[in-house]
């Protein structure tokens, strides 16, 4: 057999010892979480976008990495300008443009892909199989990702959604940083042990943009929560579950709020409560969120 020969024969076995990548726990792991995000009314529409660093050696059980099938630019509604150096190579899973959370799980190839960051674009490994690419909000989530890795090496998914009572609770509460913690911490009594960083706001920002994701990413540096007033919500953490469970952690403590807002609080949570819980936990929480 001669060397060409033997070449292709490797690409073969290679080709055939692959996994099926539908099977892939990553895989399944987004068409679950954009299911239940569907499912709780936080993504109506093509509203929300998940990306999620994967493990290189992982995707390669399933993809012949050396496989590229279109490469897109970074960019979001503008070019991208940013500078994705810490990424280069890294392979993410990402929900596309334009996708409706709510058909992610019936057809997970049209709207995932799975991509490599390259220096000035984006490599397509698998997904997008009608043409599609990555969220407009990759930007954004790129950068929270870079700020996220610098707080926390094991941190890999960055999750964008618009949580029904989150939203409400953006036009009847002063979007102030420590008030609208400490609201939510008093809202449910786990709260503080969930999100001791508490949640960092932006003010209204345009979407798709570098700008808001620099200043999304800034807020990553100290937050895993942040809010983009009147828009939404972007978590980060360590696993989808972790994740997914900050922002529901947030929209149920939001929801208690305005379901009470309007009524006569006549119990509450108290601060010396909450510190009580914090000890018990062992979270260090943001002490100046917390009044007396
Ligand atoms: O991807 O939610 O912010 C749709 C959005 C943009
Ligand atoms: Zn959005």
């Amino acid at each position: 057999m001669g060397f060409m020969d033997e070449l292709k024969k490797a690409g073969k076995d290679i080709k055939r010892s692959l996994m099926d990548i539908k099977s892939a726990p990553f895989v399944k792991e987004m068409c679950e979480a954009t299911a239940n995000m569907y499912r709780l009314g936080w993504d109506e529409r093509n509203g929300g976008n998940i990306s999620y660093l994967l493990d290189e050696k992982q995707v390669a059980e399933y993809l012949d990495l050396k496989n590229v099938i279109r490469i897109f630019p970074l960019a979001g509604v503008n070019a991208a300008e940013f500078d994705v150096t810490p990424l280069i190579g890294k392979i993410f899973i990402v929900t596309g443009t334009g996708k409706y959370f709510k058909n992610v799980a019936a057809d997970p190839e049209a709207n995932l892909g799975i991509v490599r960051i390259a220096k000035d674009g984006v490599e397509l490994l698998w997904g997008y199989n009608d043409g599609g690419r990555t969220t407009s909000e990759l930007p954004a989530h790129l950068m929270c990702h870079m700020a996220r890795l610098k707080a926390d090496p094991e941190h890999r998914v960055v999750m964008h959604s618009h949580p029904t009572y989150t939203l409400a609770m953006n036009f009847v509460h002063e979007l102030d940083e420590k008030k609208f913690t400490h609201t939510l911490w008093e809202m449910c009594t786990e709260c503080i042990a969930v999100f001791p960083d508490g949640v960092g706001i932006l003010p209204w920002m345009l979407c798709g943009t570098n700008g808001i994701g620099e200043a999304t990413a800034k807020k990553m540096e100290e937050f895993r929560l942040v809010i983009w007033s009147m828009h939404g919500i972007y978590g980060a953490g360590r696993t989808m579950d972790e994740t997914f469970g900050l922002i529901e952690t947030v929209e149920k403590a939001a929801q208690i709020y305005m379901l009470t807002a309007h009524l006569p609080r006549i119990n509450t949570i108290k601060d010396s409560q909450m510190r009580e819980l914090a000890k018990l936990f062992k979270v260090n929480y943001r002490k100046d969120f917390l009044d007396d």
